[in-house]
């Protein structure tokens, strides 16, 4: 087993800061905490080394934890910036392609890019980019070029950083004996002024009455496939005319099913509206649900992916289940 190590920088990713005045940076749609952290950290970290920054997200700011950072982005490319476009360069964060940057893909066209993810799905082949797949978070990445180029983090930057590590590995709960390193990280953030209880109570608690509700609607709707190795669940669009999207707690759902003996991999079917599905996919260990969540349209990590997909719950399902018949039936494993 590989260890988790910090990335090497690219010489080209320190020369596309050096030759930038202005930086736009933007990540994924539907942005969650490391995506925020990400941006925000970078951009504190490249206002620091003297340059302009614009914060872009297409949102929609839905997640609790960041929707209090929702006014420092913008869902545009500020006019000015289109005008002055020289010396202007864009930075691609936790976000796996251009157009997984939803709305704004189009007005990001033209602009010099780098990337800085650590998505499964990333095969971008773009010099200066700093694309590593075995990194718990973006912010971990994040921190390595900045420690790497300044020596150090500020509290500021820290605060923003280890946010981004605690979301991505639901608070060091998916990290392996490979992850050494992501401590020593996490170590010097704490080091830096991060308080970690804080951070805690900020991703987990402030949660509403009806969140609970709808939670226990989830876990009563389970049902077991391949011998309770795959649970998959849904929440009908009357939960969502109910209770909003704002009462979702899917890492709580999946953290408790995940408790269950046996389980190795979770679906859960959301019914956004009339005629769409969001679902979303978690594993441990063995069983790849990028690869499940890519065959269907959608992207993201070996252990957690997600789709947006046309369809009804009810027929969408039985499909998903089938999907995982090569990694699941006892006749492969
Ligand atoms: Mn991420």
């Amino acid at each position: 087993m590989t260890a988790i190590t910090s990335p090497a920088v690219p010489l080209e990713l320190v020369d596309f800061f050096h030759t930038h005045s202005c930086f736009l940076i933007a990540g994924h749609k539907e942005p969650d905490g490391d995506c925020i952290g990400s941006s925000i950290a970078l951009s504190l970290f490249l206002q620091r080394l003297g340059k302009k920054t614009v914060l872009l997200s297409a949102g929609p700011f839905q997640r609790p934890e960041i929707r209090m950072y929702e006014p420092l982005f913008s869902a545009h490319v500020p006019a000015e910036i289109k005008e002055m476009s020289a010396g202007v360069g864009l930075i691609i964060v936790d976000c796996s392609g251009i157009d997984r940057t939803g709305d704004l893909a189009e007005q990001l066209n033209g602009f010099p890019v780098i990337y800085i993810d650590h998505h499964a799905t990333n095969t971008v082949k773009v010099p200066g980019s700093l694309v590593y797949t075995e990194s718990p978070s973006a912010t971990f990445i994040i921190q390595t070029i900045i420690e790497t180029i300044s020596g150090s983090v500020t509290k500021d930057e820290a605060e923003m950083l280890f946010f981004g590590l605690c979301t991505d590995t639901g608070y060091f709960r998916h990290l392996d004996e490979r992850s050494a390193e992501v401590f020593m990280h996490a170590a010097r953030l704490v080091q830096a002024g991060v308080n970690p209880k804080y951070v805690f109570a900020r991703i987990n608690g402030g949660k509403s009455f009806g969140s609970r509700i709808l939670l226990s609607r989830v876990l009563s709707r389970m049902q077991p496939y391949y011998d309770g190795k795959l649970i998959v669940s849904y929440e009908t669009l009357a939960d969502r005319q109910e209770f909003g999207i704002e009462n979702r707690d899917s890492d709580m759902a999946y953290q408790l099913i995940q408790g269950i003996a046996g389980v190795k991999a979770i679906c859960v079917v959301r019914q956004d509206t009339e005629t769409h599905c969001s679902v979303g996919f978690r594993s441990l260990d063995t069983v790849d649900v990028s690869r499940i969540a890519a065959s269907f349209g959608g992207g993201g990590h070996k252990q957690a992916a997600g789709l947006y997909i046309e369809g009804r719950a009810e027929e969408l399902l039985p499909r998903f289940v089938e999907a995982f018949a090569p990694q699941l039936s006892s006749a492969m494993k």
